[in-house]
């Protein structure tokens, strides 16, 4: 199987071994799925099926992000405990991903699971001398790690811009370098604060992947996924303080699933530009919600067009009616061949249609693409 790679900017073998180690960023649970979270996960599931459909063990780890900020915020607009809150939408998140066919994961654990294991991690990495304590909080020191930025491959000057852009605080004064980043901070008020032996506070958002891809998977993994969005500075951040605290290569190889877009935005609960996944389920059926998600390759922005469901519903009405027992073996061979090829999905779409108008049954090849018929 062929992939794209993040760090090596190139379409490389991907060699998976028996046993895969998959680590996928999940949601941050304070407001409901959109099609954009829709798209990413159902990109790894594509992948996740495909594996299986090899033979291969799949451990995918996908974390919920339930101690950060835009939680806080909204739980305090709502008048509800944080965790109240997480609790009901990683619920409802989890109810959208089964509708869409999405094969369950290793595990989904949660960032208020694993303080424990933050705080032994962030003592690894001060112990190594990759960290520094500074006005109440640890900061990862960039300047010990000179492989910083060999994820997103961006210089020192884009990272800066980029850092100032994404809330990273360059102008912090207790920091020593404008990218060092925050392993743990001090809470606000009426945050929650755990105590460690740097002084009261809660983890940086980065350090929950480095620390549960840890405790889940251990210290190297096979792949490591998310959204565009994360490249940096999430992953690179995530790389430097996972190699730093253990020494070993933390990711064979990076996938990142580009933006779904709306109104010419990224679609994002900050922006409020949004199409949830649960109103597409009051009127269609989810089936084409998923299939409208295949349709683009993984690696392509594209935007959300509200006539998208209809197109998908007639789509899957024609596969329908190519269906009959289990499946032209055909068919799923050109489906594998394609999804082999940098998880072609646009392509195995296009081989299912035409088989369906030729009227070989596609079946077991929708059935690749998780698109149940
Ligand atoms: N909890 C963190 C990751 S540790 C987080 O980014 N949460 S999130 O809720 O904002 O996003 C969940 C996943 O959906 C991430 O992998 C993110 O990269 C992806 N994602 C967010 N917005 C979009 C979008 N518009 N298109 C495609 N993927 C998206
Ligand atoms: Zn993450």
């Amino acid at each position: 199987m062929r992939l794209f790679d993040t760090a090596r900017r190139d379409v490389v073998a991907f060699e998976p071994p028996p046993t895969v180690l998959m680590y996928t960023c999940g949601i941050t649970p304070y407001d409901a799925t959109h099609l954009g979270h829709a798209f990413t996960f159902v990109s790894f599931d594509v992948l996740q099926r495909r594996l299986v459909d090899l033979g291969h063990e799949v451990r995918c780890v996908r974390n919920v992000t339930d101690v950060d900020d835009p939680l806080f915020e909204r739980a305090r607009r709502m008048g509800v405990h944080w965790l109240d809150l997480a609790a009901g939408e990683e619920r409802r998140f989890e109810e959208d991903m089964r509708a869409l066919g999405a094969l369950p994961v290793f595990s989904t654990p949660r960032a208020s699971s694993a303080i424990p294991d933050i705080k032994g991690f962030i003592g690894m990495v001060v112990d190594r001398g990759f960290a520094y304590a500074s006005g109440g909080s640890v900061y990862f020191d960039v300047s010990r790690f000179p492989g910083f930025g060999e994820v997103s491959g961006y210089d020192e000057a884009t990272m800066v811009a980029l850092a100032k852009e994404r809330g990273g605080n360059v102008d912090d004064p207790n920091k020593r370098h404008p990218l060092d980043f925050v392993l743990w901070h001090p809470s606000a008020s009426d945050e929650p604060a755990w105590d460690t032996m740097w002084g009261p506070g809660r983890p940086g958002w980065h350090i929950e992947c480095s620390a549960l891809a840890l405790r889940e998977l251990g210290p190297t993994i096979d792949l490591h996924g998310g959204g565009s969005d994360l490249i940096f500075p999430h992953h690179e951040c995530e790389r430097a303080q996972s190699e730093a605290a253990t020494g070993a290569p933390f990711v064979r190889h990076w996938m990142h699933v580009a933006m779904v877009g709306m109104d010419g935005h990224k679609m994002s609960k900050s922006r409020g530009n949004l199409v949830f996944v649960d109103a597409l389920r009051a009127r269609h059926d989810p089936m084409a919600i998923r299939l409208l998600l295949v349709e683009h390759h993984y690696r392509t922005e594209w935007e959300w067009r509200a006539d998208m469901p209809a197109e998908a519903e007639a789509r899957l009405a024609r596969w329908r009616d190519a269906s009959t027992g289990s499946g032209d073996p055909g068919v799923l061979d050109d489906v594998r061949r394609a999804l082999d090829d940098d998880l072609d999905t646009p392509s195995a779409v296009r081989t299912i249609d035409a088989a369906a108008a030729s009227g070989r049954s596609v079946r077991s090849a929708a059935a690749l693409l998780g698109v149940a018929l």
